[in-house]
C-alpha cells in the first residue's frame, strides 16, 4: 500500500490536450470512476483536426479506419460521407464522440499548460498553465500529440510581413478568401501537397517555394454513399480483425513477395495495379524490400519519379518536383489530388530553395538570392517541432526537479513509449517510442492500457509508479534495433526528428516504434499481465 502526504490533489487524473488521446482519456476515466480534467489550449476539442483546417486537410488514411472502435453503438451510428474524410467532417466526428460520451463537462479549454511538476512528497502533479493558475493531481496523461508544435522558417524577417500569414496549423476559423490575391507558400510537405491544389483554384497567382520535394501519390478519394456506408458499417468486426493483424494498424496488409522473384514486367504490372488503388497500397503493400534495401528503393523510385513526370508539363518543373536526396518511402508518403496537374495552371510557380534560397521576408514579401517577390498573402506550411516538440514545448519536471527536456537530449527513452524514468505517474499516449501507424488505433490501444494501468493502481492502493531503468534501457535498446535497417531512419525528415528551424534538432534521432504493431501490444500486455514488469511501484 501506498502512503502520501496531507496534501490531497485537486483530481485524481490530470489529461494534457483534448484531441482524440485526452477525449478517450476522459472517457476510460470515467468509467472507473475517477475525478477527471482534461485541460485544452484550443477552444474547443479535435487535437490535429481542431487546429489543421488548412484548405484541402482531410485524412489520408480511410475514414472508417482511422476512427475509435471501442463502442459498437458509436461506429453504428456515425456515418463517413467520404472514404478520405475532410478536416470538418472529422472535427464533427470527435465533437459527437464528447456527445455520445458526456465529455463535456470534465474538458476545460482555452488553457494551454506550461508546466507540469511531480511532487515527490505529495506524490501528485502539479500543472500550471499560461496564466499561472495551477492544478493539482495523481497521475498525469499526456495527450499532446506528435505534430502539434508548428514551426516557422528561420529565416530573417518572418515578423515584418504586413500582410495576412499564417502558419497551415494555426489557420483561422473563418474562410480565408484568395481570390485576387498574390500567394506565397513556404513548404512542400504532406500539407502543402494538400492545400497548394485547392488555393491555386482562386489565387492570381500562387508561388511555392519548395526546398526538399516528397514523393507524394494519388490519393483517389471519392464520395460513400449510404448503401455503401451501409456496407462498411456491418463490416466492422472483419475490418478490426484485418486492421489489428496489420504491421500499422491500416487495413492494407504489406506484401511478403520479394522483388527479386519478380521479372521487370511483373514488377511494372504489379506497380500500375498498386498506383490505381485509392490510398496507401502503393507505399504499404509494396514488395517487402522497398523500405530496407536501397536497390529495390531504387527501382520503386524510379517508377513513382516517371509517374510525376508524366503529369507535369513543364521540363524544368518536373524535375525539380522529384526528389534527389531521398528514396520513395522514405519519408512520410503525401497522398495528393492533382498535386502535380496544379503546376500546369499558368497561376502557379515553382522556386527552387535549394538554387536560390530565401534570404527574406519583407513587408511586401520574399526576397531570394536571385528575385524579389510581391505578396498579398503569406503562407507557412513548414511543419512542426515534431514528436518530442511537443514536450519540449512544456516545462515537464519530475523527480529531484529532472527536466525531460535534459532527460531526451541525445534523443528520447521511454518504457513502452508510455512512460519515463523519473517521472512517477505520468503516462503518454503518443509519445515517443510508439507505435504510431494508424493513429487513431494506436490512441485506442496506449489509453487503454494506460486507464487500465490507472485502475490497477488505484485499485491496489499504489500511489506511485515509475519506469525502471532496466525497463527504459531495454525498450529504448528494442526501438533502436528495430530500426536499424529501416532506409526512412537514414533521412532527414520529422520522422527522425530533424527540423532545421529549431536550434538543437538538426541530428537524427530514432523517434518512433517500428516493429509491428501487434508485436507491441503483445509486448505491453505481457508487462500488464506480470503485474507492471520492470515498474517500481509504491
Ligand atoms: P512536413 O512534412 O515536415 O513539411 C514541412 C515542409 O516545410 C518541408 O517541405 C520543409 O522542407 C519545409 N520547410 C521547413 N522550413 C523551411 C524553411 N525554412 N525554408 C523552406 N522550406 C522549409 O510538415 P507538413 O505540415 O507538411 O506535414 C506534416 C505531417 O502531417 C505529414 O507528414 C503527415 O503525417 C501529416 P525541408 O524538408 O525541411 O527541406
Amino acid at each position: 500500500m501506498g502512503s502520501v502526504g496531507e496534501s490531497q490533489p485537486d483530481y485524481d487524473v490530470l489529461v494534457i490536450g483534448a484531441g482524440l488521446s485526452g477525449c478517450y482519456a476522459c472517457h476510460r476515466m470515467h468509467q472507473i470512476n475517477l475525478k477527471v480534467k482534461v485541460l485544452e489550449a484550443g477552444t474547443s476539442v479535435g487535437g490535429t483536426w481542431y487546429w489543421n483546417r488548412y484548405p484541402g486537410a482531410r485524412f489520408d488514411s480511410e475514414s472508417y479506419t482511422y476512427a475509435f472502435y471501442f463502442s459498437p453503438e458509436i461506429l453504428d451510428e456515425w456515418k463517413w460521407t467520404e472514404h478520405y474524410a475532410p478536416q470538418a467532417e472529422t472535427e464533427r466526428y470527435i465533437r459527437f464522440l464528447c456527445d455520445r460520451l458526456e465529455l463535456w463537462d470534465d474538458l476545460q479549454f482555452n488553457t494551454r499548460i506550461t508546466k507540469a511538476h511531480w511532487i515527490e512528497q505529495d506524490r501528485l502533479w502539479r500543472l500550471t498553465d499560461a496564466s499561472g493558475r495551477t492544478y493539482t493531481s495523481r497521475f498525469l496523461i499526456t495527450g499532446i500529440g506528435v505534430l502539434s508544435n508548428p514551426t516557422l522558417p528561420s529565416v530573417p524577417g518572418v515578423a515584418d510581413f504586413k500582410g495576412p500569414a499564417y502558419h497551415t496549423s494555426r489557420w483561422p476559423k473563418d474562410p480565408v478568401n484568395f481570390e485576387g490575391k498574390r500567394v506565397g507558400i513556404i513548404g512542400t510537405g504532406a500539407t502543402a501537397i494538400q492545400a497548394i491544389p485547392v488555393i491555386a483554384e482562386t489565387a492570381k497567382q500562387l508561388t511555392v517555394f519548395q526546398r526538399t520535394p516528397n514523393w507524394a501519390i494519388p490519393l483517389r478519394n471519392s464520395k460513400i454513399s449510404p448503401d455503401e456506408m451501409e456496407l462498411i458499417r456491418t463490416g466492422y468486426p472483419q475490418m478490426l480483425e484485418k486492421i489489428n493483424l496489420t504491421r500499422m494498424g491500416f487495413m492494407h496488409s504489406a506484401s511478403t513477395d520479394s522483388i527479386w522473384d519478380s521479372t521487370p514486367e511483373m514488377r511494372e504490372a504489379f506497380w500500375e495495379e498498386l498506383w490505381a488503388l485509392p490510398g496507401f497500397p502503393f507505399w504499404l503493400s509494396n514488395y517487402k524490400e522497398i523500405l530496407i534495401d536501397e536497390k529495390a528503393n531504387d527501382l520503386v523510385t524510379e517508377f513513382v519519379a516517371k509517374k510525376i513526370k508524366e503529369r507535369v508539363n513543364d521540363l524544368w518543373t518536373a524535375d525539380k518536383l522529384v526528389p534527389k536526396n531521398h528514396g520513395f518511402g522514405t519519408r512520410r508518403v503525401p497522398m495528393e489530388t492533382f498535386y502535380y496537374e496544379a503546376y500546369n495552371r499558368p497561376n502557379v510557380r515553382l522556386v527552387d530553395l535549394l538554387e536560390t534560397p530565401i534570404e527574406r521576408v519583407n513587408a511586401d514579401g520574399i526576397t531570394t538570392s536571385q528575385e524579389e517577390f510581391k505578396f498579398d498573402m503569406l503562407i507557412y506550411a513548414t511543419g512542426f517541432d515534431a514528436v518530442t516538440g511537443a514536450f519540449d514545448a512544456i516545462d515537464f519536471r519530475g523527480i529531484n526537479n529532472h527536466s525531460l527536456r535534459d532527460e531526451w537530449k541525445d534523443g528520447p527513452r521511454t518504457y513502452l513509449g508510455l512512460t519515463v524514468e523519473h517521472f512517477p505517474n505520468m503516462f503518454m499516449s503518443m509519445g515517443p517510442h510508439q507505435a504510431y501507424g494508424n493513429i487513431p488505433r494506436s490512441i485506442e490501444y496506449a489509453v487503454g492500457w494506460i486507464a487500465q494501468c490507472i485502475g490497477y493502481c488505484h485499485t491496489q492502493g499504489i500511489t506511485r509508479i515509475e519506469a525502471t531503468d532496466q525497463g527504459v534501457q531495454e525498450w529504448t535498446d528494442h526501438v533502436h534495433d528495430l530500426g536499424k535497417n529501416l532506409l526512412s531512419n537514414k533521412v532527414d525528415s520529422w520522422m527522425t526528428g530533424v527540423n532545421k528551424n529549431v536550434a538543437g534538432k538538426q541530428k537524427r534521432i530514432v523517434a518512433r516504434y517500428m516493429g509491428a504493431a501487434p508485436e507491441f501490444r503483445e509486448k505491453c500486455n505481457g508487462v500488464a499481465g506480470g503485474g507492471y514488469e520492470l515498474f517500481s511501484k509504491r
